[in-house]
């Protein structure tokens, strides 16, 4: 697929006219949206990251395609339809773990979970262990779920296991971790109840912590 190649191009120029374009006139052709994301634009971010962490690309350049990838998912993500939270699937709260700042991939999440019939809580990115906790509580959540991108962050999502487990919560709400560095070995670790490579297998993981 052209478009899908052209896609790829754009995120590593760090070209968001482009990628913009090119997330509509995917969308335009009948495309999934699930399936333009996984093809057309994760392929060129991973390509980039790859290129920074071996210093072949900069963090201006990284930036820049942050940009492109960002862009092109914000149409992408608007066209996955809401789906109905009446469907009572659950409560979901949702963050991006304190110090880090990496939010695309949560942000997929977050429209996914949406489109399946959850009421999804976002909280955004380098939120505090202390506020999930509160939100979740005002919102009465089922789930609290986490993401972190950098091995340097990946203690908070710990941290917060630590902290429920302290306030006596950790049987109130199930606990959800995500990001590209995690692992179901990890979620293990820290006794996290659920671990969801990507968006798709976030919706099975937490239609089952709900069963
Ligand atoms: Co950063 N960065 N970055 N970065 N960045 C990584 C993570 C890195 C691996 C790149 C590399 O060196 N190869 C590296 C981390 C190395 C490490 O941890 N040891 C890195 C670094 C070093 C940094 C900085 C420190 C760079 C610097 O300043 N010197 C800095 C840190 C800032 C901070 O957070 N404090 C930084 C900054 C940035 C930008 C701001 C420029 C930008 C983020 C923009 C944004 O998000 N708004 C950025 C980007 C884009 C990346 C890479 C290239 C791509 C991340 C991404 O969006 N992927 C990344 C390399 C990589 O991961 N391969 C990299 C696409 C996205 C769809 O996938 O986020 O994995 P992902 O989400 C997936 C799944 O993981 C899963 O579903 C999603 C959809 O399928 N998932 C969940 C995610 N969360 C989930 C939660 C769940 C379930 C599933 O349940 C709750």
């Amino acid at each position: 697929e052209a478009l899908f190649q052209a896609s790829v191009d754009a995120v590593v120029r760090g070209d968001a006219k482009k990628a913009e374009e090119l997330a509509r006139q995917g969308l335009a052709e009948g495309i999934e949206p699930l399936v333009l994301i996984n093809q057309a634009f994760v392929p060129g971010i991973n390509q980039v990251g790859e290129m920074f962490g071996a210093g072949k690309l900069f963090l201006p350049e990284l930036i820049m395609s942050a940009k492109a990838m960002q862009a092109a998912t914000d149409i992408i993500n608007a066209a996955i339809p809401e789906g109905n939270a009446q469907e009572g699937r659950g409560r979901f709260v949702i963050g991006t773990v304190e110090g880090d700042v990496h939010d695309i991939g949560k942000t997929i999440v977050v429209a996914l979970l949406k489109a399946n019939g959850f009421e999804v809580l976002d909280l955004g990115r380098d939120v505090p262990t202390d506020r999930l906790i509160e939100e979740a509580d005002k919102f009465n959540a089922h789930i609290i779920g986490t993401s972190a991108l950098l091995t340097t962050t990946m203690p908070a999502q710990q941290k917060l296991e630590e902290a429920l487990k302290k306030a006596g919560l950790k049987g109130r709400f199930k606990t959800m971790v995500g990001g590209a560095p995690v692992t179901e070995r990890w979620a293990k670790k820290i006794g996290a109840d659920g671990f969801a490579e990507d968006a798709g297998a976030a919706v099975v993981v937490a239609k089952q912590l709900l069963a």
